[in-house]
């Protein structure tokens, strides 16, 4: 006999293990969609009349928040950075426009082979692949939202990421990123800094791949060819084997890091922000990190001129 959902008579497609119980794909799907709007009311993460701006990879994650963000009535634009890496990036980027025909949101797309030059990977310097890349990725969709008037950018990191990237700087000390780290960046720098806010922050990724099937959305399943090795899979590992044996072991490890955040941003470092003399972008140097990797002389501008930018 299968077993049956905990809310009705059909039979159960996931099991939860935090809180324990079975559901069947239509509720779980409203169980996943309450739990998102509560953590975006918790961390008050987005209010109706704001300009989104979700950052969308073509894998799971992205495209999950999105698809929810539209289904609670949020004003939802879409951004792709294709990172020029191979067929990884080709398969994203077609992934990625068939994820926003499915949710109903526009895409803009930035590629950065065109933009730049180079794609990731493809830069001859010292500095490591995934360095460069989140330099990169954190600029383009920052100077992208600013240059055209988003309230906020939304990127899909869930709870697995959140407790891997804390246990990670845990186990090296790095006080500066753990005091910085949160469900909301609120905007600074007269907004040249834009907010950024991670609703599936209390979701597990386990369950941002149950709401993906439940709910018909197809995502990249390839892994970034750089990626592999990286230790935050093996993090990932550890906490799920933990997470196996005492069901709650991430959400407690990453509400408890909230509650004593205060004592690594009594050690924060405050560096003072001035303007990039190229881009006229927050920069702790003359010249941002951005403009002086790539060697800019001018910045780059993202204003959309009408459409799609892909
Ligand atoms: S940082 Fe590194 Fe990722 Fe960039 S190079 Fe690939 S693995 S995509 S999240």
């Amino acid at each position: 006999m299968p077993v049956k959902c905990k809310f009705c008579e059909k039979p159960a497609f996931i099991k939860l293990h935090y809180p324990r119980m079975y559901l069947c794909p239509e509720h779980f799907t409203k169980y996943f969609e309450r739990k998102v709007k509560r953590t975006i009311e918790r961390y008050k993460m987005l209010r109706p009349d704001e300009k989104i701006l979700v950052v969308i990879s073509g894998g799971k994650d992205s495209a999950v928040t999105a698809y929810v963000l539209k289904k609670l009535g949020y004003r939802v634009e879409c951004l792709h950075i294709n990172l020029g890496i191979g067929e990884y990036s080709e398969k994203g980027e077609e992934y990625a426009k068939k994820q926003c025909e499915k949710i109903g949101a526009p895409l803009h797309i930035v590629r950065v082979k065109e933009l730049l030059g180079h794609g990731i990977g493809e830069v001859r310097t010292r500095r490591p692949t995934c360095s460069y890349c989140g330099l990169t990725k954190r600029y383009i969709f920052n100077k992208f939202a600013y240059d055209n008037g988003f309230d906020v950018v939304v990127t899909g990191h869930n709870l697995d990421d959140e407790a891997s990237f804390i246990f990670n700087n845990i186990m090296n000390w790095n006080t500066q990123y753990l005091a910085k780290q949160g469900p909301v960046t609120p905007s600074q720098f007269n907004g040249k800094l834009v907010k950024k806010v991670k609703p599936l922050y209390e979701v597990t990724e386990r369950e941002v791949v149950a709401y993906a099937l439940a709910n018909g959305i197809d995502y990249e399943i390839d892994e970034c060819p750089h990626a592999r090795g990286a230790t935050t899979l093996e993090w990932k590992a550890i906490l799920n084997e933990m997470e196996e044996k005492r069901p709650g072991t991430k959400i407690n490890f990453v509400k408890g890091y909230l509650r004593k955040k205060h004592l690594f941003e009594a050690e924060l470092e405050e560096t003072e922000l001035r303007e990039c003399k190229i881009c006229g972008m927050p920069s702790s140097g003359e010249v941002c990190s951005f403009c002086r990797f790539w060697g800019l002389e001018e910045p780059v501008d993202f204003k959309i001129t009408g459409g799609d930018t892909g």
